[in-house]
């Protein structure tokens, strides 16, 4: 049995080593998530280190939420990454060469500068906002922080409701793996059969001069990220009319769509203006969520793929994150805790939650969202816990979360039954939910 770090000299040690980490990272506009493995900015993970960050220096919390978004584009979309010019191109693959987006999505209303990715992640911005303003609300006021953000939140959103609602049933939906966040994830094989893949000898893996090949995505998951990148490029990164090979309503994106409509809702009445259009929003799209994504006989939601327009045969964490949804339906809510206390999610050793089914045919502990626990998942289910008033199984994960975040080095992800580190270390998410799970 693992003890938890619960003594107040622990959470000294643990907080000292989160602020370090966040320190280490900070570039001087901005947090890269991993000095060496991901050495730009990235967009939801900034929303989450900003979550951490307010509790060191609110001033640096609010300017990388205003970073990320100076690289917003005119159609409405926050790129997945914002590069930082300084830094040689094969620092990362793949590079802002490989996207082109002043070029090559000028249509899409890409900014001249900075470079950026053309594809998204998902949308915990206006939540990770409103925290940001709730941690000092004068010195918010004072600089007219919300004020500011609102429209472009407003604008993101927007983007997400029209432009890639490409089921026609009121939900986003993803064009690449890697717009969910969670980017081998098995929820997504199916689907990536239909996609070709470009070959292994026409790019090469940055990722793997820093991360373990056993840990990281296969050459062949990577040639199919590399082709729906290619031919969402080559359409000028436009939505219309265009069509996805790969298009997807993923549970955990849309939940994070409803959260963050109901901040914007806090933020518009914190600004004196009416909430209720983004109030009525969350409640539609919760309603929609369940309809088109939640399986009853699993007890949770599934990914729904819009080529087949049938849910996804497999069980990922994805399916678990709308706990954090405060409008869910009780027994959806109830179903969703038996499911994370049973055999395809219950994780004793580590008491985090697994990316994947253990039981799952194609569960692998080690490789990145195929079976590792991350921290980004369990912050936002123990969230949902406590947003429904269960507040013991939050603790529960809150615990194991501070004791395997300190144990693995602030690590990417572990292995959810022994709690070995993986991926990289001084990973930024990671410390900063530290931050906010001491706090
Ligand atoms: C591709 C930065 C990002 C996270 C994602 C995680 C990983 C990138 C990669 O790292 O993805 O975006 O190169 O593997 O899957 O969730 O935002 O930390």
């Amino acid at each position: 049995d693992r003890p938890a770090p619960t003594a107040p000299a622990d959470h000294l040690t643990l907080r000292r080593g989160a602020a370090r980490v966040l320190l280490g990272n900070w570039t001087g506009t901005s947090t890269v998530p991993s000095r060496t493995l991901y050495p730009h900015q990235w967009s939801w993970d900034s929303a989450f280190i900003a979550i951490g960050l307010r509790h060191l220096s609110v001033r640096r919390a609010q300017r990388e939420l205003e970073s990320l978004l100076a690289g917003q584009w005119a159609d409405g979309r926050v790129p997945h990454i914002v590069f930082n010019p300084a830094l040689p191109h094969d620092a990362y693959f793949p590079s802002p060469d490989f996207w082109q987006s002043s070029r090559a999505g000028r249509t899409a209303g890409a900014p001249p500068s900075p470079e950026t990715s053309g594809i998204v992640q998902p949308p915990v911005h206006a939540l990770a906002a409103w925290l940001v303003h709730r941690a000092d609300p004068a010195e918010s006021r004072r600089r007219g922080f919300l004020a500011r953000l609102r429209p472009r939140l407003a604008a993101w959103h927007d983007y997400l409701l029209t432009r890639r609602d490409l089921g026609g049933g009121g939900l986003a939906a993803v064009v690449h793996p890697w717009e969910p966040g969670m980017d081998n994830s098995p929820c997504w094989d199916r689907a990536l059969e239909r996609v070709e893949p470009t070959p292994p000898g026409a790019f090469r893996r940055a990722d793997l001069d820093h991360g373990h090949p056993a840990d990281r995505p296969t050459d062949l998951d990577y040639g199919r990220y590399v082709r729906l990148a290619t031919d969402y490029r080559e359409a000028g990164y436009d939505d219309r009319g265009l069509t996805h090979r790969f298009a997807v309503e993923d549970p955990c994106f849309n939940a994070l769509l409803v959260v963050s409509e109901l901040a914007l809702a806090a933020i518009a009445r914190e600004l004196g203006t009416n909430g209720e259009p983004h109030t009525a929003r969350a409640a539609r799209l919760t309603r929609r969520m369940v309809t088109r994504l939640w399986d009853e006989d699993a007890g949770l939601f599934r990914a729904r793929d819009l080529h087949t327009d049938t849910l996804v045969d497999e069980r990922g964490v994805s399916g678990l994150i709308p706990l954090v949804v405060p409008g869910l339906p009780t027994d959806v809510v109830r179903h969703l805790c038996t499911t994370l206390d049973g055999p395809h999610f219950d994780a004793p050793a580590t008491r985090l939650v697994p990316s994947y089914d253990l039981t799952g045919h194609a569960f692998d502990p080690t490789r990145y969202w195929r079976g590792p626990a991350w921290f980004n998942t369990a912050w936002l289910i123990q969230r949902g816990l406590r947003t429904h008033g269960l507040q013991e199984g939050a603790a529960r994960l809150r615990d194991g979360f501070l004791a395997e975040a300190g144990r693995s080095g602030f690590a990417e992800y572990v292995d959810p039954s022994t709690g070995a580190a993986r991926g990289t270390r001084q990973f930024s998410w990671t410390a900063a939910l530290t931050l906010d799970l001491l706090c």
